[in-house]
């Protein structure tokens, strides 16, 4: 009798143990799920988690349903994203993404976000999970424009020039979304932030960017008729302006982020190959060599070249995207309005650039979604050719040239590498 009694003790502590365990890993999923439903189809925070919680039955009935992987998860999911480019969370690929994360090579000591090796380049995280989400999910529309560059290689300036150039026709100079917003919020990055860019605009325009080198873009890119305008900067100005960018979004005080990571130390990481989207010269390499084989799809812009003579370059831009300036619009000075509108002195001034925050989403945890702000004014510093003579010694400089003359021997590619000393 004592013993039955002892068992049945035991059996009902196993089964309590039991029940609280998976009832508590079911809200975990369940909200866990619901935090990336919320995300994915941007409902107020709270909207698929609070209702439910007031039922504990229904909550208990749905809990195990809708795990990201079910059904029910991506039917809602359908349902209520009705704008195409929201993909960034889709489960199936975060599990993807997951799995490759516990596998790739990571370097955590270099910049702001550590950086994983994927595909012969290193790159951010979240970075890597939006790539592979536009892979799989990425549609261009009908003539789509697609701007993409390494990082500091002038990507916030062609990205205004190329949105001014397109939507000339749907905006007047006086309500110009670029006065009002960052250009990376008008022209959202197909891997970072089609999911967080703070409101999507209305205007019909195909155009979006990207940082993901040439060879890991997704197909629906690279086997269709988009075109795409890449720009790239002497090595030695991207080096400096990733050096301070650095810092400027660094969680730190940016003067005691910079002694933490010295210029020294940034230059050994940038020449190993060890940035975001680095190796940089590979980056170039890729696009480079794809303009050769299709000049029609890629136009290969330099910095330099679109600061010496931004006229020929921004009608250059507009006639390779389908959006040639008339003879009438040239003689209305429409070129050189945009080319002021879109100047780094222009957008420097600008409200927004000078106190907008942008507002990374780096991805989901299960305590929801995981963001990073920063200044927009991070992305306009100097806006100059050559400006690493300000920083750099002749002795980083030649070594910065020795490699970018070794990297791109025999490509036909040359940089306008401003000279030394
Ligand atoms: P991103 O790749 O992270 O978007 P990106 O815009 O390519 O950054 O690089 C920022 C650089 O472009 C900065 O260079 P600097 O650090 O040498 O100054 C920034 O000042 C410059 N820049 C931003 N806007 C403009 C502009 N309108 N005209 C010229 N240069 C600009």
């Amino acid at each position: 009798m004592e013993l039955d009694f002892l068992w049945f003790i035991v059996a009902a502590l196993l089964g309590c143990y039991v029940f609280i365990f998976w009832f508590l890993k079911g809200v975990n999923e369940w909200y866990y799920a619901a935090t990336v439903a919320e995300t994915t189809c941007r409902l107020p925070p709270g909207d698929m988690r609070w209702p439910l919680l007031g039922n504990m039955l229904s909550l208990f009935k749905t809990l195990r349903s809708v795990h990201p992987n079910s059904f029910i998860y991506n039917l809602v999911s359908s349902l209520k994203c009705n704008e195409k480019e929201e993909y960034r969370f889709d489960p199936t690929t975060h599990n993807k993404f997951k799995e490759i994360m516990s596998t790739i090579p990571r370097r955590e000591d270099a910049w702001v976000f550590d950086l994983y090796q994927y595909e012969g380049f290193w790159c951010n995280s979240f970075q890597l999970e939006g790539m592979l989400s536009a892979r799989e999910h990425f549609k261009p529309q009908p003539n789509q424009v697609i701007v993409s560059s390494t990082p500091k290689s002038g990507t916030t300036w062609l990205k205004a020039l190329t949105f001014a150039i397109m939507t000339r026709f749907h905006v007047d100079e006086s309500t110009n979304p670029l006065l009002t917003r960052l250009a990376h919020d008008c022209v959202p990055f197909i891997e970072v932030n089609l999911c967080s860019s703070p409101q999507k605009l209305n205007l019909d325009v195909p155009l979006v960017a990207t940082h993901i080198p040439y060879t890991s873009l997704p197909k629906s890119i690279t086997n269709s008729s988009c075109k795409i305008v890449y720009i790239c900067r002497d090595p030695k100005d991207a080096f400096v302006s990733l050096w301070h960018f650095n810092h400027k979004t660094s969680a730190k005080e940016e003067v005691s982020a910079m002694e933490d990571f010295p210029l020294e130390d940034a230059l050994e990481f940038f020449c190993q190959g060890l940035t975001p989207c680095g190796p940089y010269w590979d980056h170039l390499l890729g696009y480079w060599r794809a303009s050769l084989e299709s000049p029609e799809m890629i136009l290969f812009l330099k910095y330099e070249d679109l600061k010496n003579d931004t006229v020929f370059w921004v009608k250059k831009i507009a006639q390779f995207v389908g959006y040639s300036f008339s003879l009438e619009e040239e003689n209305k000075g429409v070129v050189q309005k945009i080319i002021d509108l879109c100047s780094f002195e222009h957008m420097s001034s600008l409200e927004v650039n000078k106190s907008g925050m942008v507002r990374l989403e780096l991805g989901i945890t299960q305590d929801g979604v995981n963001t990073y702000e920063f200044k927009n004014s991070a992305f306009f510093r100097k806006g100059k050719v050559g400006d690493w003579k300000n920083h750099l010694t002749p002795e980083m400089a030649r070594r910065l040239d020795q490699i970018t003359e070794q990297k791109l021997a025999g490509s036909g590619l040359t940089l306008n590498v401003s000279p030394n000393g």
